[in-house]
């Protein structure tokens, strides 16, 4: 994935026509698209080469892939043949998992995230000590990169220092309390920004002045 604005849309919208219209709206400030099992269950798997056609960048597919290494090695196989630049997979199932998602990955060519820690409180009822575990077992899997919070700034930090050159893709800004620029200034590669953006009256200028905010953290 080509780094140039710092922005990842999550297009977790329901219809193939609004998916459509937003990515229209706001791909000029776009390094990626990631669409998960909203528009997915509602579209279908095509909508990642649409999209991909339409925009011309990366189409991540967020599946959080939490299976046996089997099932995982199935399921990133339907991802990239669909056309997905990349896949969310969860750490928490464990190395062998990991190493199954991986593995597929270095196949294909393509990239796989795996979750350190969730952004939302309810992140914090179980695994809150896991983070830096799981970080640390992405390294050795030789995942691409790591979702780490936007909304826990100080976490995103720690990752960085684990992870080294990984990439660390985070959401969490806007709709969950997360600052931009804090998360890029703590590590951050790119943050994952949805209705921030897609619930805005204009798509395009909330996704600018969100690339403007990464901009000036840099
Ligand atoms: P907004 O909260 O609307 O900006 O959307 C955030 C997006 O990031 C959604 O698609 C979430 O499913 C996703 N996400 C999180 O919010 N928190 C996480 O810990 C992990 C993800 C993710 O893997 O993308």
């Amino acid at each position: 994935m080509k780094k140039d604005t710092g922005l990842i849309l999550a297009l977790d919208v329901t219809d193939r026509d609004s998916a459509l219209s937003i990515v229209e709206d706001t791909v000029s400030c776009l390094d990626a698209v990631k669409v998960g099992y909203p528009l997915i269950l509602s579209t279908g798997l095509s909508i990642i080469d649409q999209l991909r056609d339409i925009s011309h960048v990366p189409v991540i597919a967020d599946l959080k892939v939490a299976d046996i290494p089997n099932t995982n090695h199935l399921i990133l196989q339907q991802a990239y043949r669909a056309g997905a630049s990349g896949v969310i997979v969860h750490a928490f199932t464990g190395q062998d998992s990991l190493m199954a998602c991986t593995k597929e990955a270095r196949k294909w060519k393509r990239d796989v995230f795996a979750v350190t820690q969730m952004s939302h409180p309810g992140a914090e009822d179980f695994l809150v000590d896991a983070a830096e575990d799981m970080a640390k077992m992405a390294v050795n899997c030789q995942a691409t990169g790591v979702v780490a919070p936007a909304t826990r700034p100080k976490m995103v930090r720690m990752i960085r220092q684990i992870i080294g050159d990984l990439i660390i893709i985070s959401p969490g800004v806007g709709a969950q309390g997360g600052s931009a620029a804090d998360t890029i200034q703590a590590g951050a590669d790119y943050v994952i920004i949805g209705r921030s953006i897609y619930q805005s009256h204009e798509p395009g200028a909330a996704a600018k002045q969100i690339v403007d905010e990464i901009s000036s953290a840099l």
